[in-house]
This record gives structure tokens, sequence and C-alpha cells, in this order.
């Protein structure tokens, strides 16, 4: 039996267990498992299904055998701002609502009346999204009082599957940063801020930074699997693991590109200036208190619901070949609206906002898909200005990492609108992420930039420019 590191990722759409180990100086991967994640619809609410999550991973927990290897480690990452109550016998109290529920509409207006805007930002440094934590607790605040009363555990999704397999509840840091409610310089929660909203400061956990050994298995599951590990706390952000695996930051700015891009630059302190504020940038907690100075795009979200709504009947690579091929259609949405975050059908409200601005209204499944492309890569270019304008300097080179990373297409439109060269890959950013973080913790890699450096070697990375274009492009 091989030894090795395994990282548990799930995305809002997919999940996977990756067994990360070091041979000859350089870092494999083997992935040992993957599944779907889907939103589903229980009492009225847009949730996630946590039940069937932690049953995948403990399928691929069983799993690591028969690939031929016995992990000495885990570690879970997960989207961000979505949480669950535990009462006091640590029983479920709440659904685990997803972020793109509409039951936040409206409360941000109602909680930026209660804590000013430069408030929240000079202390938390995290953007203005109308789904972070704050909004979606001071919506149970005000509607489920009951419930915030009763709860005795606040705990984000990686921290409830952290709890599910070793009996112990903290809250990870890079993950409880992105609830808006965690002061960016004392790296805690901002108590004062949970005063002004009432909220009950019992159910919040103590904070632990990556790097940080949570235990071992629970009893039940050393007996289920027939081996224990020990299960550490990796950024459980993905965004936050992804970045770990960035192999360029001098004079790059990444986009880690999945259902968000998510598109920044990586810094030792907090940027709080009113111009960040302005431009709506986060400052998130990272790995070694790190900062990821970056704003969220709408990203492939647009693209995996065209495809839905297509009733998949064309596959992503199909799409991006079908959009190469509209040269001449050229009408443009704003991805960054609310109005695209979770509508009945994606493709109708692109239509509606073409309509609406007297642009051609796209018809095609190739148009659909070039608005997308095009009206995306113009954000990022937007994005990427505002960062130069804030920073004061140019930036040569973007990487794009994650699953987006496959996307020719995209990649040559962001090289073509930059006129800066691209980077694309890894794919497995986050996976990758999670892993070095688990073998710096182990010892087995000496600190952040050794990890890069062996990541870098790793793993290959195809460069685009605005002068070498590709003929035909790929996107698996
Ligand atoms: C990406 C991500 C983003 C976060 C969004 C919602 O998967 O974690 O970083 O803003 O999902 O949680």
């Amino acid at each position: 039996m091989n030894k090795c590191s395994l990282a548990v990722d799930i995305g809002a759409s997919s999940g996977r267990l990756i067994a990360g180990y070091i041979q000859g100086g350089q870092l494999k991967l083997t992935e040992i498992h993957r599944f779907d994640n889907k939103i589903i619809k229980k009492n009225n609410h847009f949730c996630w299904d946590l039940e069937v999550l932690f049953l995948e991973i403990k399928k691929g927990i069983h799993q690591c055998f028969r690939h031929g290897f016995q992990p000495e480690s885990i570690g879970i990452d997960t989207w961000a701002v979505d949480f669950v109550l535990l009462d006091e016998n640590d029983a479920l109290l709440t659904d685990a609502v997803a972020y793109r529920d509409p039951r936040t509409d409206g409360m941000m207006e109602e909680v930026i009346k209660i804590v000013s805007k430069e408030r929240l930002y000079l202390e938390t440094g995290i953007q203005f999204q109308k789904f972070n934590t704050i909004y979606q607790l001071y919506y149970l605040q005000k509607n489920r009082p009951e419930l915030i009363r009763k709860a005795k555990s606040f705990l984000m999704i990686p921290d409830y599957l952290n709890y599910l397999l070793t009996g112990r509840k903290v809250n990870e840091y890079t993950n409880a940063t992105t609830t808006q409610l965690v002061n960016a310089f004392t790296k805690n929660w901002d108590t004062e801020l949970l005063d002004q909203l009432g909220l009950n400061k019992e159910m919040f956990q103590e904070i632990q930074p990556p790097k940080s050994v949570l235990g071992n298995l629970r009893e039940d599951l050393i007996d289920e699997f027939g081996f224990d590990m020990k299960v550490l706390l990796p950024p459980t952000h993905d965004t936050g693991s992804a970045v770990v695996a960035v192999p360029e930051l001098e004079d790059t700015i990444y986009i880690s590109s999945g259902t968000w891009s998510l598109i920044g630059a990586e810094n030792h302190f907090p940027i709080c200036v009113t111009k960040a504020l302005d431009y709506n940038f986060t400052n998130e907690g990272g790995f070694e208190y790190r900062f990821r100075f970056l704003k969220n795009i709408m990203g492939l979200w647009m693209i995996q619901e065209v495809k839905r709504n297509y009733d998949d009947h064309y596959s992503f690579a199909e799409l991006a070949r079908l959009a190469n091929q509209e040269t001449s259609f050229d009408s443009k949405i704003n991805v960054d609206e609310d109005r695209f975050l979770k509508p009945d059908h994606m493709i109708q409200e692109i239509q509606r906002y073409c309509e609406q601005t007297e642009q051609d209204v796209p018809e095609t499944p190739g148009q659909v898909a070039k608005c997308v492309f095009d009206s995306l890569a113009v954000s990022y270019r937007e994005a990427i200005h505002q960062i130069e304008e804030i920073y004061e300097r140019e930036f040569k080179t973007i990487n794009v990492i994650g699953g987006g990373a496959q996307n020719e297409l995209l990649n040559q439109l962001i090289a073509d609108m930059t006129n800066k060269q691209v980077a694309a890959g890894p794919v497995e950013a986050t996976s990758i992420g999670n892993i070095a973080s688990q073998l710096i913790t182990l010892g087995e890699i000496d600190g952040l930039n050794e990890a890069r450096k062996m990541i870098k070697d790793s793993f290959k990375m195809k460069r685009y420019s605005s002068q070498n274009k590709l003929e035909g492009f790929t996107w698996q």
C-alpha cells in the first residue's frame, strides 16, 4: 500500500477525492472518486444534500485500498459562505440552505442600515455579496429567531463534514472569513459586529487556521474503514486551497476558474481602501494569513446553466466550438448582475437582457455561448483594470487555474482582450492546494514557497498570447 494524503474537494457542481503523494521530487495525483453535487429543493429552499455528500466521501475513502493507497491524512474543502446550526445535542437545527437561495433578497440592505458599509468593509475587508453568511444569518435572526437562540454550534459546510469525521467542532479560518463576520486584523470573530446584529455569540466556535491537526477519525469510522488517519485543516474554502496552487505569483493576476471566476492577487495584508470598496473587491483570509484580494465574477455557472437549459444536448466542448464559429455575433451582457445568480432560465434571461439593452438577441446555441464567453472576458478585463488601478502598476501575466483552464477558447479570448500572457493550469488546482497544505502540515514539504515550486515543476501549463493564436479549441 502506498502512502498518500487525500483531498476531498467539493464544488457547487461536483466533488472528488484525489490522492496526492510525492514521487521523485514531484507531486503526483490519482483520482479516487468523483460525484455530482446538486442543489435540491427542501422545505421551500434550495439546499445542499449533506447526507449524500458525506456518503460520497465515505465511498471514496473505501475505494482508496482498491487504488493501492492507505491515506495518512485527509483534508476537506468546499465552496464558502454556507453553514448549518446544531442544537445542544449536536442535532441539525437547519438545512444546509444554498447561497443561491433567494432568502437573502433585501437582507444586505437591512444589515447596512444597522452597520454602515464602511464599518463592515474597514473591519472585515470582505466584499458585499447578497449571499454572504452575515445576510443568511440575519435572515434567520429575523424570520426564525428561535433557531438562532437555540443554536449551540455554527458550522460551515467543511466544518460540519469534519465534525462528522472526527466529532470535533471548529471553524476553519479561511472559510470563516467569507462570513463577513471575522475581523481582518485580529483574525477572530468580530464580536462587536455580532453584538450589533444581535447574533448569539455562543454558537461560534474557536477559529483554527489551515495546517491545524483536527484529530483522528471517529471510532465507528475506524471500524468501518479498517484504518485510521489524521484529519487536517487545509484552507477549507476551495478558493483558498486553489490559490495555494498558483505556481506563478510574481507580476501575476490569477483567475480561479470554475462555477465562479475569482480574479485577483495575493497579499500579506488586507487592502481596505475606498476604491476597493467601490469596486467591491474582497480580502479573503488565506494560507499563512495571506489575503486573497479578488473579485467574484459570475463564471462558468452561466454556461453550466445554458448547457442544462439545452437539456445537456451539447457538451461544453461543443458549445465552445459553436461559439467560435459565430465570428460576427457581438452582443454582450453584464455577467455580474444579480439577475444571473439563479434565473429560472439562463438562456431566456440572457436573451431578455440583450433585448432590453437593444442588442441583437442570441438565438442559436453558438450565439448564446459566444455571448457568455465574450461577456465573461470583458468582465475579466474590467476587473484587471481595477486591480491595476488600485495597485498602481501593471501585471504581465494572467494565470488561469481550475477546471475552466481547460477552456481554450476562453483562455485565448482573455489573451486577446487584455493583451497579456495567459498561462493555463493546473486544472486540479484546488485539490493540489489542499494536498500541498496537508503535506506541509505533515512536514513533507518545507513551506508554501517550496510547495509552489514543486507544483510548477509537476504540472504542465499551457501558454496563450494575442500574437500566437490557436487554430482549433478544445474543452474537456
Ligand atoms: C468558489 C466559491 C467562491 C465563493 C463562492 C460561494 O467555489 O467558493 O470563492 O465566493 O464559491 O461560496
